[in-house]
């Protein structure tokens, strides 16, 4: 990271190399998006399913129950996908189920497919919880480790060894967690037989949401071409109007063909175009991509269309990157997008509604965006994973700033800073860089939350996923979110911005919230003071029972939220002219929990409910960030506030 006068630059040329070269992943992983060289075949809908009830959860795979139907091994339900399988049905066993459960899918693949052996199929597992092994027609194809992310695996061999045979697809998915699984669990067995019966056990977990499991977003199989476009890198700057648009295509399955790659603005008109695999491509009076109330246009994209003809000029492949033209860089007290000041006005989020669990579901996205937009939210952190690639998509096309989290959630245990977790951490930052490296939304990393970073490990633990992470990726800054316990700053000597979460008057000094502005003020005095960094508050609020009240406000009632976010927001006001660059409510909405006495049917501490009806405090919100956006944004006439909705 070069540093001028104490100002990071990230900078595009020489880190675009080290970008390409860093990730040790041996292929790409591009959204699948049709085109005319490539279809697609959602498998969403009833899947076949049964979970692994026998005592050892091994019954399937001595079994072997992808061999031969599902039905034909045992009792089968419905079960939708995506979605997570847990609230599905009344079965408390099937919510609280540990170990492994087995979906079966039966589908008809188009004979062209088939016949045509220049076609590669693809099965593509938009994320599965947790670990994944895959068959199609009883030949295992594919396994993975870990949730939120996809994975793929090629299966035209497969299919074409016995044409006939309709495709049966066989998932099974186990959420067992262990100490260096990401995040971390463990299994406690009951050996008291007093209390608890033989073979009784249950997943310990060290994060509050629920362990929420399945196949959670679509499954899909898609066709390229044999020689076939792999991977597409971008990295942009501008320099005056002229954007420029460094770029690198990886090719796979042909030692020799014709590219060409045409940049589009919105109206489909060429502005750029190149016929070399990596180059730059120079946009002149350029539109530049701008985040949601900083700009009266936002969310600009460009289109990359990059096509390949291979040597025999027989088959084509096309593909379409959406791009986004901007700059990101931090200085010791500001965050720049364009150049310009960023001050995060936003949320925190889950992927979590009622029935689904974490299970992707368009109306509950689209539910949610125009929700952030009324809010006048321009930003949210993916907490405390990475989200389905749609929703980064659709803050690409909205202009929602996303700081993008992986799933580094929970690390309190010392064997969880071991060997086997490191490396498992640095492979997911591999797949995440991987996967959203080209969504101009995205401007920071976030590879941990809440580690019990005091621990002797986590020095050489977090320098090492941080540099990794940067090595990845120098064009984005990295941060790590830590609690407001101001020994946990491991991993803060070497991030770009701090992130900080502190529940005042919740979790410490309850009820008081008289205290909230002489503590806040000290929290930010001592990480400033120390790292001369800029700081996002990165999580504070209240749990709040909607249609609670009181007056004095106590402590679950609305009016007791309100006071929180209200003393928390003086502080902010104050230390935004200095170093503060952001603060993002914890949380957006209400979500699902473990069970426990701290929590009354989940976590209550959204501005919103679980089903996305405003508490008081997300009134308080919405008049405070569009005042911010007045203040901070250059907001077309239309948008000023008091805003029209
Ligand atoms: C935190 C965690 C978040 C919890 C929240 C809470 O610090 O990062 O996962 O849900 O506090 O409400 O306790």
């Amino acid at each position: 990271m070069a540093a001028a006068g104490g100002v990071l630059v990230f900078r595009l040329s020489c880190l675009f190399a080290a970008f390409a070269a860093a990730c040790p992943l041996d292929a790409g992983m591009l959204f699948p998006r049709e085109s005319s060289s490539r279809e697609r075949k959602e498998l969403s809908g009833l899947w076949s399913f049964r979970a692994d009830m026998s005592p050892s959860r091994n019954q399937g795979f001595l079994g072997a129950w992808y061999k031969q139907r599902l039905a034909e091994t045992g009792p089968v339900i419905d079960m939708p996908v995506p979605a997570s399988y847990n609230d599905i049905t009344q079965d408390p066993k099937l919510r609280d189920f540990i170990g492994w459960v087995w979906y079966e899918r039966e589908t008809v693949v188009p004979t062209r497919w088939i016949a045509d052996e220049g076609t590669r199929i693809v099965l593509r597992v938009g994320s599965a919880h947790y670990y994944s092994v895959v068959w199609v027609n009883g030949v295992k194809v594919t396994e993975h480790k870990g949730g939120h992310l996809p994975f793929e695996a090629e299966i035209g061999d497969v299919l074409r060894k016995d044409p006939t045979q309709p495709c049966r697809i066989t998932i099974a998915v186990n959420n067992t967690l262990s100490l260096d699984t990401l995040p971390p669990g463990s299994i406690k067995h009951m050996t008291d037989r007093t209390k608890y019966p033989d073979g009784y056990f249950v997943q310990s977990i060290f994060f509050d949401f629920f362990n929420y499991a399945g196949i959670h977003r679509s499954v899909l199989l898609y066709t390229t071409p044999k020689a076939y476009v792999d991977d597409i890198t971008v990295v942009t700057s501008f320099l005056d109007n002229t954007g420029l648009v460094q770029y690198k295509v990886s090719v796979r399955g042909a030692s020799s063909a014709a590219l060409s790659v045409t940049l589009m603005d919105k109206n489909g008109r060429c502005v750029a175009s190149s016929s070399e695999p990596a180059g730059v491509l120079k946009v002149i009076d350029v539109n530049l991509w701008w985040p949601y109330l900083m700009h009266e246009n936002p969310g600009y994209l460009y289109s990359m269309e990059v096509r390949l003809k291979a040597a025999d000029g027989k088959s084509e492949d096309v593909y379409a990157l959406p791009v986004g033209i901007r700059t990101v860089s931090v200085t010791s007290t500001q965050f720049l997008i364009n150049n310009k000041p960023f001050y995060f006005h936003g949320v925190n989020k889950h992927e979590d509604s009622d029935i689904r669990g974490k299970g992707f579901d368009w109306p509950l996205v689209v539910k949610d965006f125009n929700l952030l937009k009324w809010l006048g939210a321009n930003s949210f952190r993916t907490s405390h994973y990475p989200y389905a690639e749609e929703i980064l998509q659709m803050c690409d096309r909205h202009g929602i700033v996303v700081i993008d989290e992986c799933p580094g959630v929970g690390i309190k245990d010392i064997l969880s800073f071991g060997n086997a977790s490191l490396t498992h951490h640095l492979v997911v930052m591999d797949e995440l860089v991987r996967r959203d490296k080209n969504h101009p939304s995205v401007v920071m990393w976030s590879v941990a939350n809440e580690p019990a970073a005091e621990m002797p490990p986590a020095d050489f633990y977090f320098k090492t996923v941080i540099q990794h992470t940067k090595a990845l990726d120098p064009t984005r800054p990295v941060t790590f979110v830590t609690d407001s316990n101001y020994a946990r700053d491991k991993g803060a000597p070497y991030v770009d911005v701090i992130c900080v979460n502190s529940y005042l008057s919740w979790y410490h000094d309850s009820g008081h919230v008289e205290l909230i502005a002489l503590q806040l003020n000290t929290q930010f005095e001592n990480w400033y003071g120390k790292y001369k960094k800029p700081i996002i508050q990165s999580e504070y609020g209240a749990d709040t029972v909607p249609g609670l009240h009181s007056d004095p406000p106590v402590m679950f009632t609305e009016e007791y939220q309100n006071i929180v976010l209200k003393n928390y927001h003086k502080v902010f006001d104050e230390k935004r002219k200095q170093y503060v660059i952001g603060e993002l409510i914890w949380n957006f909405a209400d979500f699902m929990t473990s069970q426990g006495v701290l929590r009354v049917v989940g976590n209550k501490k959204g501005v919103f409910t679980r089903q996305r009806q405003p508490k008081a405090a997300a009134f308080i919100l919405k008049e405070r960030y569009w005042r911010l956006a007045n203040d901070t944004g250059r907001l077309p006439p239309w948008t000023k506030y008091p805003c029209s909705f």
